[in-house]
């Protein structure tokens, strides 16, 4: 057949047609970043008192990392270090430092936005006021909902002014940002980082406790107002925002496209009943030094890609995923990371760890425990708070504990390991100078601001870096009615 010039037309569209539907369509990308989950609080990781079904299905459809840390422990530098995909000291960021700001240097979001992805962030920011979720990167930002007038922390009001568990506000939020961008049809990728399980549960609801088999008559501890059936009811309520999530993904078949990374911030709350067993540690005083503090439960799931129901017993980071995100988005990586793409190790085409030895440097902490110096290596692990404290360490794979401080036995490996461990440090530029930082740091910077649709969308570039005035007076209000609340709150408890 002779093709006549309209024809051949009409075959040429027909063929762009077939190759724009023929084009894979990039993956969905949804972080779940978990506050203080430890280790020993989550069933596919062993717990048996705290029901968590929805995590442990989201393990068995995936591929369970027994042996993944956070290199900067506490909250901030934890969500910096993952944010950037590097040692947050690399910035110069050694402990806390809240307020310190990111570097120039793009965040995942940024990468991701720059790519065709719609990016999001619902809930714990904790960066630093100086640069809100919506100035670095994320173009879809969840408000977080004002404090109920009783002023505790996980009591929030919806928008029809009701008192809500905030868990579950967050869970809607999480929901709804898959629901609106799947409709739109575009990648997305979602950075989830609820407030949940970070203290206080003091008053977790009932219909979540009771689904515990922790025993009810539990003393509480008095710092914290709360006990493990009450931090439990939290994980509970937290789980079923997962089971919410893997509900909406599954009915619109989208697991397959859709890659789901849990981890958590740091170990722990174990003044409020948390557990990292079989290893031991937390965010507590007297808890910080042992692995505990910077070791977290970690499940990645993507079927058909990653294999079900297995676990990877390498070390790696938290700060691996920022590469690991972007390579399974097919986009390219920039310079400044020290992560890199861990998938080859999960879907068990490489063997091994993903990197032979880890390293922690946390100074300049007011608190001495909040001081850490420490590398993992094989099954070794070396510690110390301060530089003149003797090294301490343990063989985990004899006394996952840290009980027996065998630094005496074995003095060839205290000097290897403080070898590699000062080779690593040489590298680091000096401690950020808190003092000439651009604003005080703020845990969840839109938490006082009041949009009633319960999003900041903007393209990612233009969210506030600095409150303007009217924001300012809200927040002062805001933030001096909750303190009369709380005032109030104390006076009628006693
Ligand atoms: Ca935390």
């Amino acid at each position: 057949m002779r093709r006549t010039p309209a024809l051949s037309l009409l075959l040429a569209a027909v063929a762009t047609a077939l190759t724009v539907q023929a084009a894979p369509q990039k993956p969905n990308v949804i972080m779940l970043f978990i506050d203080d989950l430890g280790v020993g609080d989550v069933g596919a990781f062993g717990c048996k008192d705290i029901p968590t079904p929805h995590m442990d299905r989201l393990a068995e459809e995936g591929v369970v990392l027994t042996q993944m840390y956070v290199t900067n422990p506490p909250c901030c530098p934890s969500r910096y270090s993952l944010l950037m995909g590097t040692y947050a000291q690399r910035f110069g960021k050694y402990g806390m430092m809240r307020g310190q700001p990111l570097p120039e240097e793009p965040t995942f979001a940024e990468v991701f936005r720059d790519h065709g992805y719609v990016t999001g962030q619902v809930g714990k920011w904790d960066v630093g006021h100086s640069q809100s979720p919506s100035a670095r990167g994320f173009m879809e930002v969840a408000v977080a909902p004002p404090k109920a007038p009783n002023g505790l922390l996980f009591m929030r009001l919806n928008e029809k002014g009701e008192e809500t568990w905030l868990t579950e506000m967050d869970g809607d939020r999480l929901v709804e940002f898959v629901d609106r961008n799947r409709k739109k049809g575009k990648p997305f990728m979602m950075y989830w980082s609820p407030l949940a399980v970070h203290s206080p549960h003091s008053n977790t609801p009932e219909k979540y406790c009771e689904r515990t088999s922790v025993p009810k008559d539990l003393p509480i501890n008095k710092v914290h107002g709360s006990n493990r059936r009450l931090l439990g009811g939290g994980i509970v309520s937290l789980d079923d925002q997962v089971g919410r999530l893997l509900d909406y993904l599954d009915k619109h078949k989208m697991r397959e496209n859709t890659l789901i990374i849990f981890a958590s911030d740091n170990g722990p709350n174990v003044g409020e009943g948390g557990s990292s067993t079989p290893y031991r540690g937390g965010k507590c005083p007297k808890s910080r030094e042992q692995v505990g503090w910077t070791l977290t439960p970690g499940i990645v799931s993507w079927p058909g890609v990653i294999p079900q129901g297995t676990r990877y017993d390498g070390m790696m980071c938290t700060f691996d995923f920022y590469a690991t995100m972007l390579a399974a988005a097919d986009v390219p990586l920039p310079e400044h990371l020290d992560g890199v793409d861990v998938m080859p190790w999960l879907t068990g085409k490489k063997k091994g760890d993903v990197r032979d030895t880890i390293y922690w440097y946390n100074k300049g902490n007011s608190q001495r425990n909040r001081n850490l110096q420490a590398v993992r290596r094989g099954d070794w692990r070396l510690y110390r708070s301060l530089q003149e404290d003797p090294w301490r360490l343990y063989d985990l794979s004899k006394d996952p504990r840290e009980e027996n401080d065998v630094a005496q036995q074995f003095p060839e490996v205290v000097k290897q390991l403080e070898a590699k461990h000062s080779e690593w440090e040489s590298g680091l530029p000096p401690i950020y100078d808190m003092e000439n930082r651009p604003a005080k740091g703020s845990m969840m910077p839109n938490q006082d601001l009041s949009p009633k649709d319960g999003w900041i969308i903007t393209d990612g570039k233009l969210g506030y870096t600095k409150p303007t005035a009217e924001q300012e007076k809200q927040m002062k209000a805001a933030k001096k009615a909750a303190k009369e609340a709380k005032r109030k709150a104390k006076v009628k408890a006693h």
